[in-house]
């Protein structure tokens, strides 16, 4: 089994999808180990983000990923990285595969919908970031 950390993003939120996104979650055979709602400040999402902060898009990340609640998630199953990842879809929904999250729920580049560790390492950091040791048991 391996644990992976996801995000349902403020666009999706606000437009009422988190439960349409939820269940594809389940249906595809991840168990939800842990979750909350919360309204993230620039200053957390500028910590969330800090591997971006020389990119050109790091302010309209930060100002997006902080302008509403979104839905943060332990995610468990066997090979949950790359799995959530190929149950996103590519970061452009435009170019993400047909029947994905991304593809089906993504609006632009920056308002995809849903964001997932990329690596062992980004997950054990992400998951330290939002949740506490306790509610990860
Ligand atoms: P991903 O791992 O698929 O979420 O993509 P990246 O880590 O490359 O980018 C993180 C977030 O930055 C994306 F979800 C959306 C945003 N982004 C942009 O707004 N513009 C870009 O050109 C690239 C990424």
């Amino acid at each position: 089994m391996e644990r992976t950390f996801a995000i349902i993003k403020p666009d999706a939120v606000e437009s009422r999808l988190a439960g349409q996104i939820l269940a594809r979650i389940e249906g595809a055979g991840f168990t939800v180990r842990a979750m909350r709602l919360q309204h993230l400040t620039k200053r957390e999402a500028e910590g969330f983000y800090a591997v971006h902060r020389e990119r050109p898009f790091f302010g309209e990340l930060t100002e997006f990923m902080s302008s509403g609640p979104c839905v943060l998630l332990c995610l468990e199953a066997p090979d949950a990285i790359r799995k959530w990842r190929d149950t996103m879809g590519a970061t452009d929904p435009g170019k993400a595969a047909a029947g994905t999250l991304r593809k089906d729920f993504g609006k632009s580049i920056g308002r995809n919908a849903t964001h997932g560790s990329d690596a062992p390492d980004t997950a054990a950091f992400e998951l330290g970031y939002f949740f506490r040791g306790l509610e990860l048991v």
